[in-house]
């Protein structure tokens, strides 16, 4: 049986230690900002984007112990730089810089996974260009009730591929593995990568999204930056045609405009967005 990997780290991916470490000092720096300042880039209702918290649904949900600024970083074009912080003053050209470096490894880790699933090399790396980038860059503060709050909710990513950096030395990021909760350590310098749910459907759940969550430490602040990618929105969102025929469609196959209207109006909870996708006599 071949190997398929649901959450995995990449190293000598040709990002810099110097360049990680100005982002990690810039990211801290627009999270001590004054509250006041930060607020400049708040969200506005009924989107995501902007200084803020992350799946809040209803008024009375506990929030998750942590502050979040998410960005569209691509297309480049989709940009919306009311909510790119001007301060420091060369945050938006290091996130620009982080963004595009991102855009260069991407496709490197599609053509391995469609390679992996034997499917034609460039078929994924092809539906992902001119793809949506979201960049979610997270401070959570410690908390003297570490047990009693959780900095990210449990949830599998409803994107395709996720990259993801640690900032500093504390570690938060847990995955669930059959059925518990298992502490992950980075590799030095290593990003994180993350099977979304996007990446389940097409390879007709040869890869399985990872459920993740993050918790808090008692006396350390943690930082670290989610950079989700989504296939572009003219890509269908269903099983790749060559892994459908071998063994029968698992999920059904929308366009991506639905996909995205499902998962808008969906509550996170866990992998459970993916049920609406299965198909139930598959
Ligand atoms: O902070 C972490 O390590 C996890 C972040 C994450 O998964 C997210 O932002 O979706």
């Amino acid at each position: 049986m071949k190997m398929i990997f649901m959450m995995t780290q990449l190293i000598n991916h040709g990002i810099s230690e110097e360049f990680i470490h100005q982002l990690k000092k810039e990211t801290e720096e627009f999270f001590k900002l004054p509250l006041e300042e930060k607020k400049n880039y708040d969200q506005l209702p009924n989107s995501i984007e902007g200084y803020g918290q992350a799946f809040v649904v209803s008024e009375d949900q506990k929030l998750d112990w942590g502050d979040m600024l998410f960005l569209l970083a691509q297309p480049a074009s989709q940009r919306n730089l009311r909510f790119w912080p001007k301060n420091p003053a060369s945050f938006r050209a290091t996130l620009d810089s982080y963004s595009s470096e991102l855009v260069r490894i991407l496709p490197f880790l599609l053509r391995a996974m469609a390679k992996n699933l034997g499917v034609s090399p460039d078929v994924l790396a092809s539906m992902f260009e001119e793809g949506t980038q979201g960049i979610r860059l997270n401070f959570y503060p410690p908390c003297k009730q570490a047990n009693e709050v959780m900095g990210l909710a449990p949830h599998s990513d409803a994107t395709g591929l996720t990259l993801l950096t640690q900032l500093n030395d504390v570690d938060g990021l847990q995955i669930k593995k059959s059925g518990k909760w298992l502490p992950i350590k980075p590799l030095p310098r290593a990003f994180i990568v993350n099977v979304g749910d996007v990446i389940e459907i097409m390879s007709n759940g040869q890869y399985k999204s990872i459920e993740h969550r993050g918790v808090v430490h008692p006396e350390k602040e943690r930082f670290s930056i989610a950079a989700f990618h989504s296939p572009n929105m003219q890509a269908k969102i269903g099983p790749l045609p060559d892994l459908a025929g071998k063994s029968g469609a698992q999920y059904k196959t929308s366009t991506h405009e639905d996909y995205v209207r499902t998962v808008v109006a969906s509550k996170l909870d866990g992998k459970s967005l993916l049920d609406q996708f299965r198909l139930s006599d598959a």
